[in-house]
């Protein structure tokens, strides 16, 4: 599917530039307009995909281009003030058939988490096109006020999209390395598991290859609905193409197990490639009985996908999901040697990480105002005291 997509602050505009690194690299067409919005002027010039003329520096006369600063309230102000120069970047789209608009942001911070959810509201109210939000929430061990924002935006930011796609970097962190190190695979994850998705929808790509059953932009529409929020299960398994069975056997080489050739291995590779997307790590961990709709894609090369396959994983995914409106299809990739399996969870309810933040910030504000009190009283006992010694 094609998509206009907004990267809102430094998270939103990071995952920005790498989604156009792999529609430059893949040729897969899903993006049809992209922009970056910081009120941080290095963050934007620290971008390489991104088209200069496209990154839009907002409420440089509240904050001077230095970023929000972690705070929320300016991050909306800013975007509230100026949020005509973010339409008219908006407006530079050539492409005349997007599918939807994607707001990405970081929900820990000041710049995304208040602006995302503002011009979510501004997209909703002029496009007829669907307008989702992806948002990445931050580590337990960021501590209480950004998980106290991303409480506070998750909840506005869903109210304002048609469907929430939620990124959980504690899931993915990885310990041990740097910070910047870290991003970069949590966003190389971020980018194969929703670009999979996003390029299933785009079936121009797919060139003479024809799908069995193909999932167009719309099924996936149908999948994320009007309301609510989504996770999204990935797995995927190398397996050997022709060309290198053809080169093991010139070489008198046999390795077993991946032949593409049985068809029962195929099916047998789909259903428990699906088991393990649904049931293994979730972009955002949640009760899979809880999905109010279900998408599952299977990608690979031709020869590896096959209806009964589907079908079968299918039914598995209904009844463990336990929701009849389950859509399914596949995405021939002829040069690829991975089949993979993605698997949408959409209208989710039963998220205890959503709760837990929402803990984790009622806790971080009741700490603040006893701080802030304390310190009152503290520096008032300070100021008399001081009194006491000049009598
Ligand atoms: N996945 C991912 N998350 C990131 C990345 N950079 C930051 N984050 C997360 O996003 C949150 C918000 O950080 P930023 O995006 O830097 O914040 P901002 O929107 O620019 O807001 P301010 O810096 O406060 O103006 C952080 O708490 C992290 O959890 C990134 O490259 N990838
Ligand atoms: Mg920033």
């Amino acid at each position: 599917m094609k998509l206009a997509m907004i990267g809102f602050g430094q998270a939103g505009g990071k995952i920005l530039d790498r989604f156009l690194e792999y529609d430059a690299s893949r040729g897969t067409g899903i993006i049809g307009h992209a922009v970056a919005v910081n009120t941080a002027k290095a963050d934007l010039m620290g971008l390489e995909y991104v088209p200069k003329d496209n990154r839009v520096l907002i409420g440089q006369s509240v904050v001077k281009g230095h970023g929000a600063g972690t705070e929320p309230e300016l991050g909306e102000r800013c975007a509230r003030e100026d949020m005509e120069e973010i339409q008219s970047a908006i407006d530079k789209m050539t492409s005349s058939e997007i599918d939807a608009f994607l707001v990405m942001a970081g929900l820990g911070g000041g710049t995304g988490s208040g602006g995302a959810p503002v011009l979510a509201e501004h997209l909703q109210r002029l496009y007829v096109e669907p307008v989702y939000g992806l948002g990445i929430l931050p580590t337990r061990d960021e501590g209480g006020i950004y998980n106290r924002n991303a409480a506070r935006s998750f909840q506005v930011f869903a109210e304002e999209v048609d469907n929430l796609l939620v990124f959980d970097n504690d899931a993915f962190k990885t310990g041990g390395e740097s910070l910047q190190g870290g991003y970069a695979e949590i966003n190389a994850e971020i980018i194969t598991r929703f670009g999979a998705l996003f390029s299933a929808g785009e079936v121009e790509a797919l060139g003479d290859h024809v799908a069995e059953s193909v999932v167009d932009a719309s099924e996936i529409i149908n999948t994320l609905g009007d309301y609510g929020i989504t996770s999204i299960g990935y797995a995927s398994e190398e397996v050997e193409t022709e060309e290198d069975g053809l080169l093991d056997r010139l070489r008198g080489n046999s390795r077993n197990g991946h032949d593409l050739n049985s068809s029962g291995d195929a099916t047998n590779r789909i259903t428990s490639l699906v088991r393990r997307a649904t049931l293994g790590k979730l972009t955002l961990q949640c009760e899979v009985e809880s999905t109010q709709r279900a998408l599952l894609l299977v990608s690979g090369p031709p020869d590896a996908l096959n209806r009964k396959g589907i079908d079968k994983a299918r039914k598995w995914l209904e009844e463990t999901t336990n929701c009849m409106e389950v859509r399914a299809g596949d995405y021939p990739l002829p040069h690829e040697d991975k089949v993979a399996a993605i698997v949408v969870l959409s209208g989710v309810t039963d998220v205890p990480r959503v709760k837990e933040m929402q803990r984790l910030a009622i806790e971080a504000q009741e700490n603040v105002e006893q701080l802030r009190a304390g310190s009152k009283e503290d520096l008032q006992e300070l100021i008399e005291y001081g009194e006491e010694d000049a009598i």
